[in-house]
């Protein structure tokens, strides 16, 4: 009998430290700053299956659109976000469609 508690309770012990998954195999959620017109960071590194939330901190409204068309958020308003689930991999360019001179780049392993 006490034989079998001490089995359980190491079991358990067994159980709760038992590595989860690798920290890569869980979404990450990112963040751009939009803000004076500029994308904050202007090139970001992700893995696939990430998250990535850009936040419009402007007074005026700013699109984050790929310029192969991957992804748009189409108008994001002052004060607003737009999230995106980054399942493709690859490199993606892209700018704000209202102010084409607004660049950054999206990387995804
Ligand atoms: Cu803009």
């Amino acid at each position: 009998m006490r034989f079998r508690a001490a089995t359980l309770w190491i079991m358990a012990g067994l159980l709760l430290t038992a590595p989860g998954l690798p920290p890569h195999a869980r979404p990450v959620m990112h963040t751009v700053v939009i803000e004076g017109t500029r994308f904050e960071p202007e090139t970001l590194g992700i893995r696939s299956g990430d998250i990535v939330v850009w936040v419009n901190k402007d007074p005026f409204p700013h699109t984050v659109t790929a310029q192969a068309g991957e992804f748009d958020s189409k108008n994001i308003a002052p004060g607003k976000s737009w999230k995106y689930v980054a399942r493709k991999r690859g490199v993606f360019p892209y700018i704000c469609t209202l102010h084409p001179t607004m660049k950054a780049t999206l990387r995804v392993e």
